[in-house]
């Protein structure tokens, strides 16, 4: 029998499931490394603490580990239905407020290991979380993708912790109402990326579809609708999601350094983003707040025959 202590969040929506205790042992090393290990030898833990009976398609995992780095407060893994992901800000938002509920930080400074790189989080009074991203950039601007079932899609690929493929013009319109043909729409953009190979620079996949439109609030400069990995829809702005969008705002000359840009998302929720240069490198930063909303112990019993969680629910 297995226990682990988790806390539950939600940033705009969507939900983070903090492990705090009764994770495998990952050793020490750098944050990539131990992330590598989880997801070749700890896959089953992944799926149990995601997945159905105990999560859903929608929940972002996130086990808090030691940091190498003792300037650091914390590592922490992040990941959901399909694998890990290499980093996510409203996961960090999430966690900074877990370790603000534990009464681990005080509002301050806090430097967050991850996989994709160090990121600082700024937890201020009241609860608003700033986290400063890892550089984000764009790879590629307007390519052409034939769609089955779509026709031809224009987007960008950019990358802001994870890889993004960002379309602005797409006829559809943003609502909530219309989530399963949003989800559709970029499922099908998805798998044409995949079998076109359009994909980061070094090969890897672009496998976060984020469609912009029109904001509902006023206030907002755009609204988007973000597909993840494994098929469940982003109910907050996406927090790399709205970095790749900064590094292609900036790309484009279309906001400066220390502007803010508000991103609603397909829930109405809202993150404040803006960046600054460091040399050439855009460094985004994505301001939000999250809620803490379950303090519980999973148990895993390996006789239960769903102990490790049932996948592939939605692909
Ligand atoms: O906020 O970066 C994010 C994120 C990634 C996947 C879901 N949320």
């Amino acid at each position: 029998m297995v226990k682990l202590g988790v806390i539950d969040s939600h940033t705009g929506g969507e939900p983070t499931r903090v492990v705090i205790s009764g994770g495998p042992d990952l050793g020490m090393g750098p944050i990539s490394e131990r992330a590598q290990r989880f997801r070749t030898r700890h896959d089953p833990f992944r799926s149990a603490i995601v997945n159905e009976p105990r999560g859903s398609d929608v929940l972002v995992g996130a086990l808090l580990l030691e940091p190498e780095d003792p300037t650091c407060t914390a590592a922490v893994i992040f990941f959901n239905n399909a694998s890990t992901l290499g980093m996510c800000g409203h996961g960090t938002i999430g966690l900074i407020e877990t370790l603000s509920f534990l009464g681990r930080i005080a509002p301050g400074e806090h430097r967050i290991e991850t996989p994709a790189g160090t990121v600082m989080a700024r937890l201020y009074p009241g609860g608003m979380v700033a986290v400063r991203n890892v550089p984000s950039y764009r790879t590629i601007k307007d390519v052409k993708i034939e769609v089955p079932g779509i026709g031809p899609v224009l987007g960008d690929v950019a990358y802001g912790g994870n890889w993004f493929f960002l379309i602005s013009s797409h006829g559809q319109s943003l609502t909530l109402d219309r989530v399963e043909a949003l989800t559709e729409y970029t499922w099908r953009v998805r798998q044409a990326l995949s079998a076109n190979r359009v994909t980061g620079p070094n090969g890897q996949e672009v496998d976060h579809i984020e469609l912009f439109g029109p904001p509902e609030d006023p206030q907002a400069h755009s609204r988007n609708f973000v597909l993840c990995p494994g098929k469940a829809y982003d109910r907050s702005p996406c927090g790399t999601g709205t970095s790749a969008k900064l590094a292609c705002l900036h790309a484009d000359g279309k906001l400066a350094v220390g502007d803010t840009w508000r991103q609603e998302s397909i829930t109405g929720s809202v993150f404040e983003g803006s960046f600054e240069l460091d040399g050439d490198a855009c460094i985004p930063t994505i301001k939000g707040r999250a809620w803490i909303i379950a303090e519980s112990t999973l148990v895993l019993d390996p006789s239960d025959p769903l102990c490790w969680g049932l996948s592939g629910t939605s692909r």
